[in-house]
């Protein structure tokens, strides 16, 4: 039984463009799992303090047979090779990445909320998302479309395709 799970990919630091490109190439090497496809790149400014870079944002499709739990050791195996480094509260890191959305289920466990919890006001979520899947359904929270239109514009910008 395969799950179809979308990936938020985020970063501000030490070559962000790099820590995508880098983190979509581990993401392709993730047991009994596939990448289907990305969203392609885009720039955000920061939510949280204004003292930090822009974000480069992205999402990212798997089918995985992995549950969200293992899913998750994974990801956060990748963070972790890659350096990850994080200040403070709502501040700069090395590269974020979140299980979006598991399939059409909703998750509340300790260590997971699914879908992720600030995904409704993020644009820097929903955009990627849309790109990805404009039919896309999110569980408990209604169409990408609506949710789209009802989030607080922060000037997100897409940048173009990601070349790896
Ligand atoms: N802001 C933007 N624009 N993009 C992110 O990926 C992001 N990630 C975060 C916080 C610090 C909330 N702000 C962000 O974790």
């Amino acid at each position: 039984m395969t799950v179809k799970v979308y990936i938020g990919l985020g970063s501000n630091l030490h070559n962000p463009e790099q820590q995508i490109v880098s983190a979509l190439q581990s993401l392709r090497e993730i047991k009994a799992s596939r990448l289907i496809n990305n969203s392609g790149l885009f720039r955000s400014p920061p939510m949280g303090p204004q003292d930090q870079p822009d974000y480069l944002n992205a999402a990212a499709l798997i089918e995985t047979e992995l549950t969200a739990e293992l899913l998750l050791d994974q990801l956060q195996n990748i963070e972790n090779t890659q350096g990850r480094v994080r200040s403070r509260r709502w501040g700069e890191r090395t590269l974020d990445l979140d299980i979006l959305l598991y399939g059409d289920e909703v998750i509340h466990s300790e260590r997971l909320t699914i879908p992720h919890a600030g995904l409704a006001l993020r644009e820097f979520v929903l955009h990627p998302l849309q790109r990805l899947n404009p039919a896309l359904n999110v569980p408990g929270k209604g169409k990408i479309i609506d949710l789209v239109e009802a989030c607080p514009a922060s000037g997100i910008e897409y940048l173009g395709p990601i070349n790896d």
